[in-house]
């Protein structure tokens, strides 16, 4: 079966590259021509990552999936949530957006947050989404060189190490993203 993942983020589609087997003829966005932005414009990750496939779907005609994902931390009223990737201000690179994160923090006890990922899937006329949550703490320091984003300062519950002080191999045992797209991956196998 081909499927297009409708993403420009290379880190998100070697997570799933690595996680997808040989079941699906995988197609990138530069793959279907689509150089565009996709245009995001929702304050809820659900409904951006019903925008990016559903996008692609009608404008392009091929089947597609998109992920939508975003830290959420309950302490600073769910942000940076959907404003995870601009969070310092567009522009901005992931370092500036944990420095941001780390200082708005600065004297909050309760430091727990979630990874969030909706992946959207856009199949012919229809519409499927499909959740994965990673809980765990934002730690005071940046540790680790692996993964991507704030990787670095996220240490999943009941783990000692960052997502970025693990290989691939590990984030993807637990992480929101593999999570999510299990149930993707089980529903098309059902489907
Ligand atoms: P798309 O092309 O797929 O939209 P994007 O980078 O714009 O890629 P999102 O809006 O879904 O992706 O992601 C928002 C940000 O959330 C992303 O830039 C990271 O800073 C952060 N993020 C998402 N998944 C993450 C992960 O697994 N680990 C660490 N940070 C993550």
């Amino acid at each position: 079966m081909k499927l297009c993942f409708a993403t420009n983020n290379q880190n998100k589609l070697r997570e799933i590259q690595a996680l997808l087997g040989d079941r699906f003829e995988l197609v990138t966005l530069s793959d279907i021509g689509c150089f565009e932005e996709i245009p995001e414009p929702f304050e809820t990750i659900q409904e951006n990552a019903k925008a990016k496939s559903s996008y692609v779907r009608e404008k392009y005609g091929i089947d597609c999936f998109a992920d939508d994902s975003g830290l959420v931390v309950p302490s600073l009223n769910g942000e940076p949530g959907v404003h995870s990737a601009y969070y310092a201000g567009p522009q901005r690179s992931h370092d500036d957006n944990i420095n941001l994160l780390l200082r708005n923090l600065t004297n909050e006890t309760d430091r727990s947050a979630y990874f969030l990922t909706v992946i959207s899937l856009s199949l012919g006329n229809d519409y499927y989404a499909f959740e994965g949550r990673a809980l765990g703490a934002i730690i005071d320091e940046k540790r680790g060189t692996g993964g991507f984003g704030y990787d670095p300062v996220f240490v999943p519950d009941g783990q000692d190490r960052t997502f970025a002080e693990m290989t691939l191999a590990e984030k993807s045992q637990i992480s929101h993203r593999s999570i999510a797209f299990a149930k993707l991956v089980d529903f098309l196998d059902n489907h």
